[in-house]
């Protein structure tokens, strides 16, 4: 029930979370109570994107973020140290689940959230990984993958930070490849170092693509030189755990920037990588799946600043926080699925990523009411299958986004319709055998656009009150999702202002 009011409310603020007092508390003692697990939540969104990524080649993106709550310090107990050593606040470190062949987000695979607590020993660079930090970027892939079980084929996706040799060491399998951006220039297993190596190999052709904007970056046209080969990388010194391979086969793909604004900002990604590399087709392809990589930044954007602002919680127990973080990393990947698949994209997309049986049925309920009457009013998705586009675009309809020219962003977007949750409930009580007559008045009242405002929640108790509208349920009766003809209900009086009650 949070991560429902969390999603369509898209705050972390409990004050708007929450209706009534009691739910207030309830919340508040949700986050603080100790039995409830931050994996149990993500566990729940693993299984789901699990089902997503049934049968396809997923990419497994993985980088980590800090939540600051320094601004908030003084008000804050039990939180670690981030990145500049002297804020107070908690790291995240999602997984997302991406579909190679198309971009569009799965789900989320995994997270690893923590807080630093301690400083780091002396000897930090000698530990076994496991008693690292570092060792999230190989449990958390190794999780995700678990949490994949359908899926033929996966790639993990990270940026210069993963680049560890554990990590290659021990995360490729038959049906796991790896990419990683490399940040050391490592030795070779015989002599000469990587860098200089991939740099002597003869110029295999040139790409051309757009450059994101980040911030302080304008985005640009990039043209880049291909290089690419074979590596042998030796395992370092440091640290050398007797359990892998004194050294590593790896492919390398080198890009670099053809005149580039300033030496500083060029453009040169070393990639390494288990996948096999022999044309610059190859090459090509790899440095498209690591630009998707951009996805997991988008993540951090909408949970942060631009949607969900999981930095303004007042929620002062650090404990608490990270239950708070785990529930607003699952928001902020449905935020996103949701904006990915808002235009055509999302008509191929398979609803049922986001929505379950009965949310898809009373969403089919709810678009046919926000429907205008002019062309641009109707929802522009055909109504064969529930996609995530059609589905997508009544929450978007309602935020009267979709009339203008611009797509609705992370900004505007609601998962939801802020009344999906209780128009479901109603609905599966419905469902319930012995309530037959009751899911016929949901649907009617749905259909006719009532149960909004008239379905009313205090406590546990909930009253549907049938609208007088109800006169006008057309001859031919209702549909429910599947096309299936609904009878109307016959007498009004019978159900005016019945209680019902609901878990
Ligand atoms: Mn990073």
């Amino acid at each position: 029930m949070v991560l429902e009011r969390v999603c369509t409310r898209i705050s972390t603020s409990l004050r708007q979370l929450a209706d009534t007092r009691a739910e207030k508390i309830a919340f508040t003692r949700f986050f603080g109570n100790p039995r409830v697990s931050p994996l149990e939540i993500l566990r729940t969104a693993a299984a789901r994107a699990g089902e997503a990524a049934a049968g396809r080649h997923v990419l497994i993106i993985e980088d980590t973020s800090e939540i600051n709550y320094q601004a908030k310090a003084l008000r804050k107990r039990g939180l670690g140290r981030v990145g500049n050593g002297t804020d107070v606040g908690l790291f995240v470190h999602p997984a997302l689940a991406v579909d190679a062949a198309d971009g569009s987000v799965l789900g989320l695979a995994g997270a690893t959230i923590w807080r630093r607590t301690k400083p780091k020993q002396a000897n930090y660079q000698a530990l076994p990984i496991e008693d690292k930090e570092s060792h999230k970027w190989l449990a958390t892939a190794q999780a995700a993958r678990r949490a994949l079980p359908e899926t033929p084929l996966a790639t993990v996706i990270a940026d210069r930070e993963g680049d560890i040799y554990e990590v290659f060491a021990r995360l490729p399998d038959a049906r796991t490849h790896v990419l990683i951006r490399a940040t050391k220039d490592r030795a070779l297993a015989e002599h000469g170092r990587l860098f200089a190596e991939i740099a002597k190999q003869p110029e295999a052709g040139r790409l051309v693509f757009e450059l994101e904007a980040r911030p302080g970056r304008p985005g640009r046209t990039v043209t880049l030189a291909v290089r690419f080969g074979q590596a042998s990388i030796r395992q370092p010194k440091t640290g050398a755990d007797r359990r892998d391979p004194r050294s590593l086969s790896l492919n390398i793909v080198e890009v670099r920037e053809i005149d580039p604004p300033s030496p500083k900002e060029a453009v040169i990604w070393r990639l390494l990588t288990t996948h096999s590399v022999t044309t610059l087709a190859d090459a090509a392809r790899i440095v498209d799946l690591y630009r998707r990589r951009w996805t997991i930044e988008q993540l951090f954007r909408t949970l942060k600043s631009q949607a969900i602002d999981v930095e303004e919680s007042l929620l002062a127990d650090g404990e608490a926080l990270e239950r708070l973080a785990a529930t607003t990393l699952v928001a902020a990947t449905r935020v996103m699925q949701l904006v990915h698949g808002r235009d055509a994209a999302g008509a191929a997309f398979e609803a049922a990523r986001l929505f379950d049986p009965a949310e898809i049925t009373v969403l089919e309920a709810l678009i046919r009411r926000l429907e205008g009457r002019t062309e641009k009013q109707k929802n522009p998705h055909p109504r064969t299958q529930p996609r995530l586009g059609r589905l997508g675009h009544c929450p978007a309809r309602r935020m009267d986004r979709l009339c203008q020219r611009t797509a609705p962003g992370p900004h505007y977007i609601h998962p939801w319709p802020p009344t999906l949750p209780r128009h479901r409930r109603g609905f599966c009580l419905g469902q319930q055998p012995s309530t037959t007559d009751r899911c016929v008045r949901t649907l009617a009242l749905v259909g006719e656009g009532g149960l909004a405002k008239r379905g009313r929640m205090r406590g546990t108790a909930v009253t549907w009150r049938i609208p007088s509208r109800e006169k006008k349920v057309p001859a031919g009766g209702l549909e429910d999702g599947a096309g299936q003809p609904l009878p109307v209900p016959a007498s009004r009086t019978r159900m005016m202002g019945r209680k019902v009650a609901i878990s």
